[in-house]
């Protein structure tokens, strides 16, 4: 449904109008229009096809016309038009609370604000109390939406997984026109979330960049154009991207600088002083001599550093062990081997097992492991024992028709209230591999349940060991740590579930399961074959967590490897407590 990105671009044009004092009720009518159009359930697109748009209430011939010419051409000729008349800036700042159109332009009047750090400094002046109807409440109001504002801003962090695509698509449509072209920030690093995108270019054509950056078909708002620099908003998700351009000379430099993160060029720039040298986004100097800038490679170089995988810029050692020359080899995509979590339409999967194979095949894997829900998860198609031995009776007969390709039967099973997995060992037996996971019961006893179930021999992976969903849920109650640590005690391995909303674990607990020798396993979820390429954010998750091949299950022949219920047979004796 449109409605409410009609009822906001409405409320947009209201607040233009305020801002240059015009027409009290022409303001009115935008505003009640926006309202009626956002509370109507109906969807506004369908009234708009049958030329019922009368149905709502307050929708006169004006907003009507406007209406029919977005569902036309995707804009708003007027909104467009009356956008050109006010400092670009604006939009932002109509939206803090407590801040009305009528006291931003007082302000833009007297102090030229025209940012939200303008706003901010103003903020502070003795001076702002001189103007016409502003105290001391009315200033702390406004200080109060601001905050509020930032905050809420820093909060609104998007999935990689949904960030990737997005920014794929503008580096295509942006390529004619630039030499060089790549996005840098935490979407370079492969960060699991993204605050904003920042994207950086050179080109023979410097002036038509910008331009064309900011006609983007996907643009919502135009935020800033300038020579160098434009900024937008796209539409779906309000993601807010960077476009800088910089001289072909300075591109390494520049690219460095900007990829970050922050931390990471705080410490490359104090190892600069200390060799008496200046580094800047336009390129290392001594005195005012340039001497790198043009590549990245150049930049490291000064330092006798090679390139560090963007992933691992975070100072989390990359710069001492990169002087040491110890970077690990990142695991890379064609390490990947196989993968273990995918859900056949025997549970709540969208495609046959034959389907799954052939993907497989096409993707050059040697195995696949198929994990269908185990019983009781009924909500997703869980198998009963019966219909698990029907399933590996099908594995066996398409396994003979495809011989190029490991067939591993796995299971995702549950990990039940009492700590026990959710069929019978004999059963379990009879599986390749088993992936425990925690599907109900997230706030009890979750830590003792997980240890619990790592006592159990016939179990070899704990699936999306935190439960969180990036845009939607904290997690279990569960002391990640102890978890870990009993995963390096038991060999059992931890799960990187690569789907794009949990990417769980993250790169930190990663880490943390790197150094107590744990095995990870990127699994996709897949519930479809196009889900397949989740395995991409999984491994951007293990090359955050510096894993190298020989960490990661999903890089050995099947043959070799090293699930370790072969080698654990006994219970370990410190468990039992939690039985
Ligand atoms: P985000 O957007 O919150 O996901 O994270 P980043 O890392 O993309 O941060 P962003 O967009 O604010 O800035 C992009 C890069 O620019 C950042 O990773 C490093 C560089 N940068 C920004 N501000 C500073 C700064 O004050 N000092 C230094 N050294 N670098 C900065
Ligand atoms: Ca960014
Ligand atoms: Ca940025
Ligand atoms: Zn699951």
């Amino acid at each position: 449904m449109k409605n409410s990105e009609i009822a906001d671009i409405l409320d947009e044009i209201a607040d233009i109008l305020e801002f240059k004092g015009e027409n009290v009720f022409k303001i009115s009518a935008y505003r009640k229009a926006s309202r009626n159009i956002r509370e109507f359930t109906e969807d506004i697109e369908q009234l708009w096809r049958n030329s019922e748009l009368s149905k709502i209430p307050g929708i006169g011939k004006n907003i009507s016309d406007h209406i029919d010419e977005y569902f036309k051409t995707g804009s708003i000729s007027k909104y467009k038009e009356i956008l050109q008349k006010i400092p670009k800036t604006f939009v932002e700042l109509m939206k803090i609370q407590n801040l009305g159109p009528k006291t931003l332009k007082l302000l833009y009047d007297r102090f030229k604000i025209q940012t939200i750090d303008d706003l901010k400094n103003v903020l502070q002046k003795p001076e702002v109390l001189t103007l016409p109807g502003m105290g001391e409440k009315k200033i702390e109001n406004i200080r109060q939406g601001l905050e509020l504002y930032i905050s809420k801003k820093a909060e609104q962090r998007i999935s990689l997984g949904v960030a990737l695509p997005i920014v794929s698509e503008i580096v295509e449509y942006m390529k004619p026109v630039c030499k060089s072209i790549s996005p840098c920030g935490s979407l370079r690093r492969m960060k699991e979330t993204i605050g904003d995108i920042d994207i950086l270019c050179t080109s023979q054509d410097m002036k038509n960049v910008i331009k064309r950056f900011v006609e983007y078909p996907g643009t919502s708002r135009v935020i800033a154009e300038g020579d160098t620099k434009g900024s937008i908003i796209v539409k779906e998700k309000s993601l807010q991207i960077d476009l800088r351009v910089v001289e072909p000379d300075s591109y390494g430099a520049a690219l460095q600088y900007f990829t970050g993160s922050k931390q990471h060029n705080i410490k490359l720039r104090t190892l600069a002083k200390e060799k008496g040298l200046k580094i800047s986004e336009y390129g290392v100097f001594k005195g005012e001599k340039k001497i790198a800038g043009k590549t990245e490679q150049d930049v490291y170089e000064v330092f006798k550093m090679p390139v560090i995988p963007p992933e691992l810029r975070e100072d989390r050692g990359e710069i001492e062990q990169a002087l040491k020359g110890e970077l690990p080899e990142l695991v890379e995509l064609k390490d990947i081997l196989g993968d273990f979590h995918v859900h056949s339409d025997f549970s709540d999967g969208s495609n046959t097992i034959e389907e799954i194979v052939k993907k497989s095949i096409s993707l050059g894997y040697k195995f696949v492991g198929i994990a269908d829900h185990s019983r009781t998860s009924r909500f997703a198609g869980g198998m009963s024992v019966e219909k698990l031995i029907e399933r590996n009776m099908k594995i066996d007969e398409i396994a003979r028709r495809y011989p190029q390709i490991k067939i591993l039967k796995g299971g995702e099973v549950d990990i039940l209230g009492d700590g026990t997995l959710d069929y019978p060992d004999e059963i379990l037996a009879q599986l390749d591999f088993v992936i425990g996971s925690i599907h109900q019961g997230f706030h009890k006893n979750v830590t003792e349940r997980m240890i619990k179930a790592m006592g159990n021999p016939y179990l070899d992976i704990i699936g999306h060991p935190t439960g969180r969903l990036i845009s939607r849920r904290e997690g279990y109650d569960v002391d990640i740590d102890k978890v870990i640590e009993y995963a390096g005690r038991t060999g059992v391995s931890l799960e990187i579930n690569a789907y794009f909303d949990r990417l769980d674990l993250n790169d930190i607990n990663v880490l943390k399961a790197r150094q107590k020798n744990v095995m990870l396993v990127i699994g996709t979820d897949a519930h479809h074959i196009n889900m397949f390429e989740y395995i991409k954010l999984g491994l951007a998750v293990a090359r955050r967590g510096w894993l190298e091949k020989r960490m990661l299950l999903n890089c050995y022949n099947p043959a070799q490897m090293p699930l370790r219920r072969k080698n654990l047979v006994k219970y370990i004796p410190d468990m039992i407590k939690y039985k």
